[in-house]
C-alpha cells in the first residue's frame, strides 16, 4: 500500500506506470499478509485477477469525460493544461459546525492517501480499472461536525470559464454539481482521489482533488471540487437538471435498467475488444446493497 500524501511525493519515489505492473506484483505478496490489517474488513473486493486487470495509465488519462474542457474523450487531456491546481482552496458549508475555507492540504491532513484499485463504470457502457490513491471520505467530514439535519452532501466543481473553456458553453449547466446521500457519502468505499497510477491526478482526471464512488455510474464521480455542502434536501446535481429522464440522482450501475437511449447490461472495458456482462452495483453489490435495502432501484435510479 502506498501510504504518502501527495504533496509528500517527491519524483523520485514516483512509480513509473511501466514499472508499476511489477511493484503491483509485489504488493499483492504483500497485500496477503497486510491487507487484513490495514482495511477494514469487506472493503478489498474480492475478484479474479482478469477482472481487475488495470486499464494502461495512457488510456486512463486519454480517454476523458471532463465537460469543462469539451465534450469529445480527448478533449480534457489536450485542454486541462490550462487549470490551475496550486493552491486550491476548499469551501465547506451548509449544516455543519465547522464551515469554513480550507486549503486542500489542511482540508485532507493528518490523513493520507491509500492505494485502492476500483472499476469506474461510465453511463456510456464503458469502463476502466484504476488504481486510486485517496482518503475515503468518511475519514474527513466528520471533522466538520455535520448536524442533525445534514442529510446529503453536494459536491460542487470549479467555476472559471477562463481556466476551463468548455464554461463558455452551454454543454451542461455550470458549474458541475453532484451529490450523495449521508451514509453514502460515509460508506468506506466513497474515496476522495488525490491521484492515480502512485502519482497526483493528472488534471484531466480532476486534480486535484476528486470523488471517486465506484458502484455508481461515473458521473457521480465528481471533478476539481471546490466546494462541499451538507444538506437536508436533494441535491439538484447536473445531469439530472440536464436531462432528468436519463439521469436520476442515484445513479447505482444496474443492468437491468436501461439508460433511455441505450441498454446498460453489458459493457466495453477500455482496451478489451469483447464487451463484458455489467454486474449489479458494478460489482460492488455485497458491499452496498444494503444501503438501499427498501427502495425501488427501478424508480430510484
Ligand atoms: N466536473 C466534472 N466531473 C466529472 C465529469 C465532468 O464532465 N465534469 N464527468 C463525469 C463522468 S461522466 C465520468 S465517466 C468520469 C470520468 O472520469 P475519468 O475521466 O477520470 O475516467 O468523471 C465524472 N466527473
Ligand atoms: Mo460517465
Amino acid at each position: 500500500m502506498l501510504i504518502q500524501k501527495p504533496a509528500d511525493l517527491q519524483p523520485s519515489e514516483i512509480t513509473p506506470p511501466e514499472l508499476y505492473a511489477r511493484r503491483r506484483e509485489f504488493l499483492k505478496t504483500a497485500a496477503v499478509v497486510g491487507a487484513a490489517v490495514l482495511l477494514p474488513r469487506g472493503v478489498v473486493q474480492a475478484a479474479t485477477d482478469d477482472d481487475l486487470k488495470l486499464t494502461p495509465y495512457k488510456d486512463v488519462t486519454s480517454y476523458n469525460n471532463f465537460y469543462e474542457f469539451g465534450s469529445g474523450k480527448t478533449d480534457p487531456a489536450e485542454y486541462a493544461g490550462s487549470l490551475k491546481t496550486k493552491p486550491w482552496t476548499v469551501t465547506v458549508e451548509g449544516h455543519c459546525e465547522k464551515p469554513g475555507q480550507y486549503a486542500l492540504e489542511d482540508f485532507l491532513a493528518p490523513h493520507t492517501s491509500e492505494e485502492r484499485i476500483y472499476r469506474l463504470r461510465c453511463v456510456e457502457a464503458w469502463s476502466m480499472v484504476i488504481p486510486w490513491l485517496g482518503i475515503p471520505l468518511a475519514k474527513i467530514l466528520p471533522r466538520f461536525q455535520p448536524t442533525a439535519s445534514a442529510k446529503y452532501v453536494e459536491f460542487t466543481t470549479l467555476f472559471d470559464p477562463a481556466q476551463m473553456p468548455g464554461q463558455k458553453t452551454r454543454l451542461l449547466p455550470w458549474p458541475y454539481i453532484e451529490g450523495l446521500r449521508m451514509d453514502e457519502a460515509m460508506h468506506p468505499l466513497t474515496l476522495l482521489a488525490t491521484g492515480l497510477y502512485g502519482k497526483e491526478l493528472p488534471n484531466q482526471n480532476g486534480a486535484p482533488l476528486r470523488l471517486v464512488v465506484p458502484w455508481k455510474y461515473g458521473f457521480k464521480s465528481i471533478k476539481s471540487i471546490v466546494k462541499i455542502r451538507f444538506t437536508d434536501q436533494p441535491p439538484v446535481t447536473s445531469w439530472n437538471r440536464e436531462a432528468p429522464q436519463e439521469y436520476g440522482f442515484y445513479a447505482n450501475v444496474n443492468p437491468d435498467v436501461d439508460h433511455p437511449r441505450w441498454s446498460q447490461k453489458k459493457e466495453r472495458r477500455i482496451g478489451e475488444f469483447f464487451r463484458r456482462d455489467t454486474l449489479p452495483f458494478n460489482g460492488y453489490a455485497d458491499q452496498v446493497a444494503g444501503l438501499y435495502a427498501n427502495m425501488d432501484l427501478r424508480k430510484n435510479f
